[in-house]
Formats: structure tokens, C-alpha cells, sequence
């Protein structure tokens, strides 16, 4: 099978320039090899095209986006990418989209689901249920998941919200820094959300097959978001948004193993994303590849 690459530096979502270094950075880290070493094809389909964040204005746009910055490019490179993502898909590919901050996940949600009910697996630290009304940052790499859900603001915005993903169909992964107002849309909504307690608790294998239960109950095919922040900072440092108590390496590559062995016997991944890699706040472009490696986890990449 074939791997479509698609590179998106993009760093508007994050307020730490460097991020949209992050495509170059996990090839470099070596994921086209990765990649054969899983047994699958990479095709790399290059780049977009993202204007510099320094030639923008952040306040630009329509006067509804409440705390929202960068939303006029946000929206114009996610509606790009959603076409790339299910071009390659009605090709017979999986896109594995590069980030850029986790705001590309709202293009890569609109494009695997354009013509499918998808199920979400969303490995990250952080719950990205902000809302332009409820973030305290003002940063969209913090709201993908409402954008992609119709939520607040973006109920208006129809390049963001995806109607081929259902709230009880998305699971979170390894969640343990949540904003306060978001706290209480996690927990009225229908998300499941595993935290890192779960997997202290019942170790990193059975959590993620639960999410894969919610994720493929009643859906044609998952999409996978893999969020570097996940993990713990000692494994993967570079990254905006550090949060202490994360994922070790091991537990890592068993999650996107333990996907990867659901994919071999039901065929259940569309696509992927990951984001969040910041070369310039890395050591040795070690969460790079850290992000290369995990991705060939997911499509099969064995120790044997
Ligand atoms: C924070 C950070 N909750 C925000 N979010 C991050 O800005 O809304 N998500 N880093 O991955
Ligand atoms: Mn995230
Ligand atoms: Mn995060
Ligand atoms: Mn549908």
C-alpha cells in the first residue's frame, strides 16, 4: 500500500515560531525509510504552499472569531489540505500528513471524512476543545477537535467543521493538561478521554484498544493524530507546549503498534497526522524522529 506524505509548515495555530519546520525535520529524521521498513510505499507529495506568519496579520478576517488568531490563513490552508487528504484517498492512499501545529488537523478531519463516517484516535496531552470564545491563548493548534465539531464560533465556519465525525467516535489518549472552561466540555461531552491515570492504571495496551473499540464502532475508518506533546519531554522535548508526565518511548510505539495490528486485520486506518514537531526547541532532532519512527509504527513497522 502507498503512503501519501503531505508536509504542511505551517505554525499559525502555536505561538512559538518554529514548528513549521516540523515536515522538514521528521524527513529528515528519516521517515521515508521508516516507512519501507513498515513495508509500505512513501510517496512524498512535497509541501503546501503556507505564506509566512510575519507577512500576516493574526486579526485579520471576519469580525467573528473571537480570541482566534491567524483563522483567514488557518481556513485557507486547511481547505487546501482537506482536498489533498481525499484526493489520496479516493487514489487508494493514506495520507500521512505532516505538521505544523495541530490546526492542520482540521483539514486533515474535513478531508478523510468528506465521504465517510470516521472515527478519531487523538494521542496528545492537551484536550483541543478551545473555542475562539473559551481559549485563553487564542491559539487554534488549542481548538482543532471544536472546529472539527462545529463547536462555538466555529458552528459559523463551514471550512472547519467536518459533519462525517461524530463526538462519540473520537477518543483521546493520554490526556493530563486541560484549560478550565475545557474541562467542563470534555466532561459534558460524548468524547471518550482516556488520561494518563487510565494508562497508569491499566497499562498503555488496554486503553488504546478501548479507544479503538469507540473509534470503529460504527465507523468506516479511523484517523489517527499524533500530537509529539503526547509524550513524556524527556523523550520528546521538542515541542511548544511541554507538559511533564507524558508517554515513555516504549509506551509510544506499542499505542501505534497495538493501531497497526487492529489495521492488519480490519483495515480500519484512512489517515494520519503528525504535528506539533518544533526543530528549533528540539536536541538533536531527536522528537523528529521520534515522530518518523512512531509513524512507521502505525503502518506496520515489527521489531521482528
Ligand atoms: C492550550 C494548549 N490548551 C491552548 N494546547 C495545546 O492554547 O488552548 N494543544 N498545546 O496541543
Ligand atoms: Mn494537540
Ligand atoms: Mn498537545
Ligand atoms: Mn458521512
Amino acid at each position: 500500500s502507498t503512503v501519501r506524505i503531505i508536509g504542511v509548515p505551517m505554525d499559525y495555530g502555536a505561538d512559538r515560531r518554529g514548528v513549521d519546520m516540523g515536515p522538514s525535520a521528521i524527513r529528515y529524521g528519516g521517515l521515508g525509510t521508516e516507512l519501507e521498513d513498515a513495508g509500505v510505499e512513501p510517496v512524498d507529495g512535497g509541501d503546501l504552499f503556507v505564506p509566512r506568519a510575519e507577512e500576516r496579520d493574526p486579526d485579520a478576517g471576519s469580525p467573528r472569531r473571537g480570541n482566534a488568531k491567524f483563522l483567514r490563513e488557518i481556513e485557507d490552508v486547511c481547505t487546501r489540505l482537506s482536498d489533498r487528504v481525499a484526493d489520496a484517498i479516493g487514489n487508494g492512499e493514506f495520507p500521512l500528513v505532516l505538521g505544523g501545529d495541530h490546526s492542520v488537523s482540521i483539514g486533515s478531519l474535513r478531508g478523510s471524512s468528506r465521504d465517510a463516517d470516521l472515527g478519531v484516535i487523538w494521542f496528545d496531552a492537551h484536550a483541543d476543545l478551545n473555542t475562539p470564545e473559551t481559549s485563553p491563548s487564542g491559539n487554534v493548534h488549542g481548538m482543532p477537535l471544536s472546529a472539527t465539531l462545529g463547536r462555538g464560533m466555529f458552528g459559523e465556519m463551514e471550512w472547519a467543521n467536518a459533519s462525517g465525525v461524530r463526538e462519540d467516535a473520537i477518543a483521546y489518549v493520554g490526556l493530563r493538561s486541560i484549560d478550565e472552561r475545557e474541562r467542563k466540555r470534555v466532561r459534558e461531552s460524548e468524547l471518550t478521554a482516556f488520561t494518563m491515570s487510565d494508562i497508569d492504571e491499566r497499562g498503555i495496551t488496554a486503553v488504546v484498544e478501548d479507544a479503538l473499540s469507540v473509534a470503529t464502532d460504527g465507523t468506516d475508518g479511523i484517523h489517527v493524530s499524533l500530537d509529539l506533546d503526547w509524550l513524556d519531554p524527556t523523550t520528546a522535548p521538542g515541542v511548544g507546549t511541554p507538559v511533564r508526565g507524558g508517554v515513555t518511548y516504549r509506551e509510544a510505539h506499542s499505542a501505534l503498534e497495538t493501531v497497526s495490528r487492529r489495521h492488519d486485520a480490519d483495515g480500519l486506518i484512512r489517515s494520519m497526522d503528525v504535528v506539533e514537531v518544533n526543530p528549533i526547541l528540539d536536541e538533536r532532532n531527536e522528537t523528529a524522529t521520534v515522530a518518523a519512527e512512531l509513524a512507521a509504527s502505525a503502518f506496520g513497522k515489527q521489531i521482528l
